[in-house]
């Protein structure tokens, strides 16, 4: 089914079936009798790059033509999954790809299912970043992406035993056709050394940075295409490379490892996504990455400009720079010395280039996830950096004081932590060195106002701006759920492709029996989809006509999975207590990673396997309750999950999830959530009405006072049969047998530090579920509110975030 919902001529589809033969001859370099899959993929997506390219050189010139603004988005992860239907799909070229291949025998879903998952990130903030770049071309926002082009994404989750193996993931092996390397562009990231003044030819002084250490970065461009390619803007990642790749001389003297010693180091830089950070090394790698990427990317930055502009005083007329998040704060830092130290700018006039030049985006309140740096590894490896720092600090602080500033609030405000060894604090950077600073829901960035940035937004004169996050509908829509995308574009016209406000026309077809059942087809088609897979992954059967409660994300004690699982286990009690009751048919679907590092929550996937084992295999049941975790998540799995998903598990502790995007993905889909009023659930509640959604649990003002007060889990278990019940079971090994204190701790633990009080929401939760199930029982009601959902959400596309960052802060001009 095209989402375009155009069928292609024949002359179409018979020159692309050609390009795909002349590519699979002349490129890939084989037969067409002999090809496999992969190779008519490789084929295919090297057909539909060529019809890239043109395009995006006309994308180029006529930024330069008009001399336009752009958008430059530095980001640690882009977390893109599949780039062949994003590709073919916006480009229009889907149906004529796929009768292309059919034309040769050749089946166009394979094909597709060959393209790796580019998995360069570890969960929202990655997708985000994929979801902004796609949504940036397809309202016509001139943009570059730069990150890193990691050898190996997110790594590859086995689980065996009920725990979570982690496997390194190669996306590249077998080749990546979408991207062109471009040798020609080179920059030189230094390391360590040394900074002296040194005296210029007309007598004026300027710090020298000797590094000690070179790297080069190396980039490789990938095309973006937007909505109907329009414009297609570029992904520009680094991959590093040692300047001396190999000591000959050390090889010849027989010394071969010590030989390549240097490139291992240099080229460690780009080999993997997240290093595990609990040693030293760790930490120096991450440091290391931020600044090689966000050097690489700065130096381009003022190459292009340079290119075309005398000098460098436009800079910030010409590029608005996007910190995603702290992880590219050194950049302000680097500009600096760009400005200054190669440029020969003075400091005002630096400062006020680089401050109108950033803006900085924060995507979680979590201290811990608040990067700070050691002061003496800065010193070690990015010295005239650290020297920079200080002379930014001295002047913010210099700046506070003048404001009436006290000590306390000086030492809080500061960008150095004096309280746990002396610490940069990479947050603080970013938003001073910021015009605006943006949280990613209304909810979170009232919380960054109100607590976390309270004193240092006092300070700088309130620059913390919202821009609640969205999600492209071209891939979590149309090419998710191409059945659905059909049907809305035959109720309500194809004009809701291009505006996803019109799903507002929807409303009315809510309380049409015959829509609803079209709609209530779509969804089951997808289950029996989702049924296939899950039988196929783990050897489950479930049934497409249970209800499907879906919780898939990353695997993290404040999303609350834990929360999900001991409410299936009350559950799972009460059926066994009660099994002659008539109870709602449900699988319980689980997916997610854990941080390899991250004990507890590799903890709760063992749990949530043990808890599927024991009732997948109760006969008691008698099939009326299932529980799934389908392994290693990443966006293609999430794409086959999010259209078969009836229930939506958004469960966070109130004030902690900054915002999420799944919860859009999901309630587009038409699922109905179940959520607390956490990140943007408040405004998905508010959009689609409380009738349509099951919101429980303690606000974020309530969560504080109640750790205020000092909250105690003890009482509540004991207030609580369900809870207790289902406590005491984990705690005596109803699900882990043969090892009955294997969950022991855990439940002590929940019991007597409750930080994320999940059984002070329990009863709630547990409550809303059973209303969840009541109004299952009444399909006419149920699918009513699916529909709403669909119909209420457009507001959560990222081309609406996008064209909010356009004119609130990057003032630049959208189509
Ligand atoms: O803004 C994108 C996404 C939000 O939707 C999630 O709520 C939030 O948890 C996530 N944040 C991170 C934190 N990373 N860091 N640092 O991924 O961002």
């Amino acid at each position: 089914i095209s989402p375009n919902l155009d069928a292609p001529d024949e002359g179409a589809v018979q020159l692309f079936r050609e390009s795909i033969l002349a590519k699979l001859v002349y490129q890939v370099g084989a037969r067409r009798e002999r090809a496999n899959a992969h190779d008519w993929f490789v084929a295919t997506a090297l057909a539909a790059r060529d019809r890239v390219v043109d395009r995006w050189r006309r994308s180029n010139d006529d930024t330069w033509a008009e001399d336009r603004k752009a958008v430059c988005y530095l980001s640690m992860e882009f977390l893109i999954g599949r780039l062949m239907s994003d590709a073919l799909g916006n480009l229009g070229l889907i149906e004529t790809a796929r009768q292309a291949l059919e034309g040769l025998g050749v089946d166009f879903d394979t094909v597709v299912g060959q393209e790796a998952d580019a998995a360069l990130g570890n969960g929202g903030l990655g997708r985000l970043a994929a979801c902004f770049m796609e949504s940036m071309a397809s309202v016509d926002v001139p943009a570059y992406g730069y990150g890193i082009r990691y050898e190996h994404g997110l790594f590859r989750q086995v689980i065996a035993g009920g725990i979570q193996h982690e496997v390194p993931e190669d996306w590249l092996a077998l080749g990546n056709p979408w991207e062109f390397e471009r040798s020609g562009l080179v920059y030189e990231v230094g390391f360590g050394g040394h900074v002296r003044p040194e005296v210029l030819p007309d007598g004026s002084t300027r710090m020298v940075w000797h590094a000690g250490e070179v790297v080069n970065a190396l980039a490789y461009d990938t095309p973006v295409v937007g909505w109907r390619g329009h414009r297609i803007n570029t992904l520009r990642l680094w991959s590093a490379r040692a300047t001396d790749p190999l000591h000959l001389n050390d090889f010849n003297r027989g010394d071969h490892i010590g030989a390549q010693a240097a490139r291992m180091r240099a080229e460690a830089i780009s080999r993997v996504l997240y290093p595990g950070d609990e040693s030293e090394a760790g930490q120096e790698l991450r440091l290391r990455q931020e600044y090689f990427f966000a050097s690489a990317s700065l130096q381009d930055i003022i190459r292009r400009h340079l290119s075309r502009h005398a000098d460098l005083t436009d800079l910030a007329r010409q590029v608005a720079v996007q910190l995603n998040d702290t992880h590219p704060a050194i950049g302000v830092a680097e500009l600096m010395r760009l400005l200054m130290d190669v440029h020969g700018m003075e400091w005002d006039a630096a400062w006020t280039i680089t401050q109108a030049t950033f803006s900085y985006t924060n995507h979680t309140l979590m201290p811990e996830a608040l990067e700070t740096w050691a002061v003496p590894m800065m010193e070690r490896l990015l010295p005239r950096h650290m020297q920079i720092i200080y002379l930014i600090n001295a002047a913010h602080l210099d700046r506070a004081r003048a404001g009436g500033a006290d000590d306390m609030l000086l030492s809080n405000v500061s960008l150095i932590d004096e309280r746990h060894g002396r610490r940069v604090r990479m947050g603080h950077l970013a938003f001073v060195g910021s015009h605006r600073i943006n949280g990613v829901s209304a909810l979170h960035s009232q919380l960054m106002r109100d607590t976390v940035f309270a004193e240092l937004n006092g300070v700088c004169g309130d620059r913390i701006t919202n821009k609640t996050n969205g999600i492209t509908f071209r891939r979590w829509l149309h090419r998710a759920n191409p059945e659905l995308t059909k049907l809305l574009a035959e109720a309500i016209g194809p004009s809701v492709l291009d505006d996803p406000n019109r799903l507002e026309r929807l409303v009315p077809l809510a309380d049409d029996a015959s829509f609803r059942n079209l709609f209530a087809g779509q969804r089951r088609s997808a289950k029996e989809r989702l049924a296939t897979l899950v039988s196929s992954r783990i050897g489950l059967k479930i049934d497409p006509d249970a209800l499907f409660d879906v919780q898939i994300k990353r695997i993290h004690e404040y999303k609350r999975q834990l929360l999900n699982i001991i409410q299936t286990v009350a559950l799972y009690n009460a059926m066994r207590a009660r099994p002659t009751e008539s109870w709602v048919p449900r699988v319980k679907i689980f997916a997610g990673k854990a941080a390899p590092s991250y004990h507890q929550a590799k903890l709760i996937i063992r749990l949530a396997n043990d808890v599927a084992a024991t009732i997948n295999d109760d006969p008691v049941l008698h099939g009326l309750l299932k529980v799934a975790f389908i392994p290693n998540y990443n966006v293609s799995l999430a794409e086959t999950i999010i259209p078969a998903a009836d229930l939506s598990e958004q469960i966070s502790t109130a004030g902690l999830e900054a915002s999420g995007t799944g919860n859009m993905k999901l309630a587009l889909n038409g699922a109905l959530t179940i959520g607390t009023l956490d990140g943007a659930n408040v405004e998905i509640d508010e959009r689609v009405g409380r009738d349509n959604i099951f919101i429980f649990g303690l606000t974020a003002e309530e969560v504080a006072q109640r750790k205020r007060a000092g909250y105690d889990a003890h009482a509540a278990a004991e207030a609580s049969p369900e809870l207790r019940g289902a406590l005491d079971a984990i705690a005596s090994g109803v699900f882990s047998p043969g090892e009955p204190d294997r969950y022991r701790g855990l439940v002590e633990g929940l019991l007597n530090d409750d930080r994320y009080l999940v059984t002070a929401d329990f009863d709630a939760y547990h409550s809303r579920q059973r209303d969840a199930e009541a109004l299952w029982a009444q399909p006419d009601s149920w699918w009513r509110a699916a529909v709403l959902n669909t119909a209420h959400v457009g507001w959560f596309s990222s081309d609406r975030t996008i064209r909010e960052y356009a004119a609130e802060i990057w003032d630049v001009a959208t189509r």
